[in-house]
C-alpha cells in the first residue's frame, strides 16, 4: 500500500522541464569530474523533519497533514518506516538518518524505550535490505526530555548523566545493526544559561569523558562508523560549547578526542554563528575535519535555526567547491535538515522540497566543478599571494626568516611597497557567469 499514492517516482527530465515532480539538475549517473553525481552528493533524509516534524510554532498546533496522524505511538511508528523507504525510492535518494526518539516512542522507563527502539529497528533493518537503502548517521536526542533540562553530558545531575550515557550505548549498537556510517553528537543542550549558577570546567571535563566513554565502546563492540560533532553556536541555550568549527575543534584537541571525530557542518548553524556555510566547511577541512554536512539555509531576516530546504544556488556552489577540494566527503553525505514551511502541509510539498534541495545541490556541484576544472578561484589566489613564492616570501615561509633578517630587508629595501586590487566585484561578476552557464 502507498502512503504518497499522488507522487510518481521523480525521474530527472533536465533544464527546462516544467514537470513539478521531476529533477532538472540531479541525475544520478551523470558524471562530474570522475564521480557520478550519486557518489559526490550521497543524500540523506532527516527522519525529524520529513515525518515527525507537524508544523508547530510557539504560536499555533501543527498544520501538517500526514496519513499516519490519527494512529497510535507504535503504530505511527510503523507507518513511518514504510513512508520512509517510498519517499527515498521515488526520490532515489541513497541515506537516511535519525534520532532515536524520531523512530520509536519513548516507553514509562528506559526498558521500554530500548524494547520499542529495538522493534522499530529490526524493522528498519528489514526494510533497508529489501530496498538497499542506507543508513547515514543516527543519534541519540539528549534535548528534547525534562530530564535534560540542565543538559545531558554537561548536566549537574549524576544520574541525569548516567541516563545519557546509557541512551549513547544503546544508540552506538543500533547504529552497529544498522550498518551506519557516521554517529553524530549535536550538542542540544550541552550549554549554559548563566555563570552565576555554572561549574564551566567541571561540565566541558565530563562532556569529554562522555565522548571517551563513547569512543571506547565503539571500540569494544567494532562499532567503525565516523564519529562527528555538529557545531551550533545558541538555541537551545544561550552559549553552546560546540559554538562553531573552531571552538570545537580546540575542545576536541584540548581532550585529545580530535583523531576520533570531524565535524557535521550545517548551514543555518554557521550562519547563526555569525559565519558562512563556506566558512565553516573551510575551517574543517583545512584542519582535516569535514565530515559531513547537514544542508539547510537560513532566513537572514530572522535569528533562529528556520532549517529551510537549501535553494541559495551561490551557498550550494561555494559549499560544494569546499566538498570538492576537500576530496569528497568520504562516508559523509548531504543530509536534508530542513523542513517544509508551516504552509506547505501536505504530502506532495516534501517531495517538492527535497526535489528543490537535491536539484539545487546537484547545480551547485556541476558549478564548482567548474570553478575547479577551469582553476578559477585556484589562479586567483595563487596570484594574491605570489609574493611568497620567492625572494623574501620564499624565505618567511620556509622559516628561515628572523626579525631580524626581516629588520635588515625592508631596512635596505627601498622602492615603495606595490600592493594589487583584490578584484572582489570582478571576481563575483566571474561567479554569477559560472553559476548561471551551468
Ligand atoms: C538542531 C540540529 C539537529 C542535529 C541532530 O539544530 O541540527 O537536528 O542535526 O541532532
Ligand atoms: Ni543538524
Ligand atoms: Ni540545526
Amino acid at each position: 500500500m502507498s502512503l504518497f499514492p499522488n507522487v510518481p517516482k521523480i525521474q530527472y527530465e533536465g533544464r527546462g522541464s516544467k514537470n513539478p515532480f521531476a529533477f532538472k539538475h540531479y541525475n544520478p549517473q551523470e558524471v562530474v569530474l570522475g564521480k557520478t553525481m550519486e557518489e559526490h552528493l550521497r543524500f540523506a533524509v532527516a527522519y525529524w523533519h520529513t515525518y515527525v516534524a507537524s508544523g508547530t510554532d510557539p504560536f499555533g498546533v501543527g498544520t501538517a497533514v500526514r496519513s499516519w496522524d490519527s494512529l497510535s505511538p507504535m503504530d505511527k511508528a510503523k507507518a513511518r518506516v514504510e513512508a520512509n523507504f517510498e519517499l527515498m525510492e521515488k526520490l532515489n535518494m541513497p541515506y537516511y538518518c535519525f534520532h532515536d526518539v524520531d523512530v520509536a516512542p519513548e516507553g514509562a522507563t528506559l526498558s521500554e524505550s530500548f524494547k520499542n527502539l529495538d522493534t522499530i529497528v529490526a524493522l528498519l533493518k528489514e526494510n533497508m535490505k529489501s530496498t538497499g537503502r542506507k543508513l547515514l548517521w543516527n543519534t541519540a536526542n539528549l534535548f528534547t526530555n525534562p530530564r535534560y533540562m540542565h543538559g545531558a553530558a554537561t548536566t549537574c545531575s549524576a544520574d541525569v548523566f548516567a541516563y545519557a550515557a546509557a541512551t549513547i550505548k544503546k544508540g552506538l549498537e543500533v547504529g552497529k545493526e544498522l550498518g551506519a556510517e557516521n554517529y553524530v553528537f549535536w550538542g542540544g543542550r550541552e550549554g549554559y544559561e548563566s555563570l552565576l549558577n555554572t561549574d564551566m570546567k567541571l561540565e566541558l571535563d565530563n562532556l569529554a569523558r562522555m565522548l571517551h566513554m563513547a569512543v571506547d565502546y565503539a571500540k569494544e563492540i567494532g562499532f567503525d562508523a565516523q564519529f562527528l560533532i555538529e557545531p551550533k553556536p545558541k538555541e537551545p541555550t544561550k552559549h553552546q560549547y560546540d559554538f562553531d568549527a573552531a571552538t570545537t575543534l580546540s575542545f576536541l584537541q584540548t581532550y585529545g578526542l580530535k583523531e576520533y571525530f570531524k565535524l557535521n557542518v550545517e548551514a543555518n548553524h554557521a550562519t547563526l554563528a555569525g559565519h558562512t556555510f563556506e566558512h565553516e566547511l573551510h575551517v574543517a577541512r583545512i584542519n582535516g575535519a569535514l565530515g559531513s554536512i547537514d544542508a539547510n539555509q537560513g532566513d537572514y531576516l530572522l535569528g533562529w535555526d528556520t532549517d529551510e530546504f537549501p535553494t541559495d544556488l551561490y551557498s550550494t556552489t561555494l559549499a560544494m567547491y569546499e566538498i570538492l577540494k576537500n576530496g569528497g566527503l568520504g562516508r559523509g553525505g548531504v543530509n536534508f535538515d530542513a523542513k517544509v514551511r508551516r504552509t506547505s502541509f501536505t504530502d506532495e510539498d516534501l517531495f517538492f522540497a527535497h526535489i528543490a534541495g537535491m536539484d539545487s545541490f546537484a547545480r551547485g556541484l556541476k558549478a564548482a566543478a567548474k570553478l575547479v576544472e577551469e582553476k578559477v578561484l585556484d589562479s586567483i589566489v595563487e596570484q594574491r599571494y605570489s609574493s611568497f613564492k620567492e625572494g623574501i616570501g620564499a624565505e618567511i615561509v620556509s622559516g628561515k626568516a628572523t626579525l631580524k633578517s626581516l629588520e635588515a630587508y625592508a631596512l635596505q629595501n627601498n622602492k615603495p611597497i606595490k600592493l594589487e586590487s583584490g578584484r572582489l566585484e570582478q571576481i563575483r561578476a566571474t561567479l554569477n557567469e559560472v553559476i548561471f552557464s551551468v
